[in-house]
């Protein structure tokens, strides 16, 4: 079977969970060499490189698939197949200004110069709001860009905030929200089609595993069906009697972020012993 060739960040804020990711989908990597890794227990080879060449590469076919963020992505604009979310690297990509400076919308910086790494994803933005501003190219540190004079106002990832304060400057204006895509080549052939959905399902088992929790309760077996409505699960709950009469256990699924809400409810309805726990793996 042919190997599907994965890139991923060499080393970066993407690299460990891109590590993460390939080991919770139950392959292991070889660590020898340093350009590249070989599967032990699956027909994939990962290269390790920069995350500016990562969608260039998947759109070439010098590697079949990629983890990159969509920041990246949407700058590099490359014709590649965004096949999935993959819920880390999570950032956004704001405006910025000097914190004494007013801002009252895109049109305060008409005529004005703003530093990024991210010119293209800034200029079709300008282009379609009209705003004539000029953009200046910089590879990085583009926060000390107002502050020496360069720029009046940055482009730039933002993740907690921190990096502005410290630089004197204020998010004004958020133009995208960005996280770790997985990434294809369009011209697959047959057989890379087969591994690379293979790896599609362990990561699916993988990612929806992370997003649900396994919930088991003790139900009065006079509420029964208001629970089982309330957290109905994949096919329906399992129901277990209790050795204590009127009672059943029931064990059903429920995605964590629902979780709060409706153990509010499963309470008003007399569970008791609820436990809610990690699932490591789920095939639908
Ligand atoms: O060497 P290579 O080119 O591969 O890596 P890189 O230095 O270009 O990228 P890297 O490792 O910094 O980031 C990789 C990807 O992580 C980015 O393309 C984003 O998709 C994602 N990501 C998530 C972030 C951040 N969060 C982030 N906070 N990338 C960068 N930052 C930087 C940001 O540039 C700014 O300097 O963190 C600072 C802001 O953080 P806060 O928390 O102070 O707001
Ligand atoms: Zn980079």
């Amino acid at each position: 079977m042919s190997k599907l060739k994965l890139a991923i960040q060499k080393s970066g804020r993407l690299s460990e969970q891109s590590l993460t990711l390939i080991s919770n989908c139950g392959i292991s990597l070889n660590n020898g060499a340093k350009l590249k890794a070989i599967a032990n227990n699956f027909p994939l080879e990962v290269l390790y490189l920069r995350d500016d060449d990562i969608p260039k590469y998947v759109e070439q076919g010098i590697a079949d698939i990629g983890i990159v963020g969509g920041n990246v992505l949407a700058e590099t604009n490359s014709s590649v197949s965004n096949l999935q979310d993959l819920n880390f690297g999570k950032c956004r990509l704001s405006l910025a200004i000097q914190r004494e400076k007013a801002y009252n919308g895109i049109s305060t910086l008409d005529g004005k110069t703003i530093a990024t790494s991210y010119p293209n994803i800034l200029k079709s933005y300008l282009l379609k709001e009209g705003i004539q501003a000029k953009v200046e190219y910089i590879s990085g540190s583009v926060e000390i860009a107002p502050s020496i004079g360069l720029a009046d106002a940055i482009f730039d990832i933002v993740s907690t905030g921190s990096t502005l304060l410290k630089n004197g400057l204020k998010e004004v204006q958020t133009l995208m929200y960005s996280q770790a895509q997985l990434i294809a080549n369009n011209k697959l052939d047959a057989e890379q089609k087969i591994v690379l959905n293979q790896f599609l399902t362990r990561l699916t088992a993988y990612m929806n595993a992370s997003s649900f929790k396994y919930v088991l309760l003790n139900a009065p077996n006079d509420k029964l069906d208001e629970i089982c409505a309330i957290i109905p699960g994949m096919k329906s709950p399992s129901v277990l009697p209790l050795r204590k009469t009127g009672w059943s256990s029931l064990h059903s699924v429920c995605k964590e972020e629902e979780f709060w809400g409706i153990a509010d409810q499963l309470s008003k309805l007399g569970a008791q012993g609820i436990l809610v726990c990690p699932i490591e793996k789920m095939i639908q």
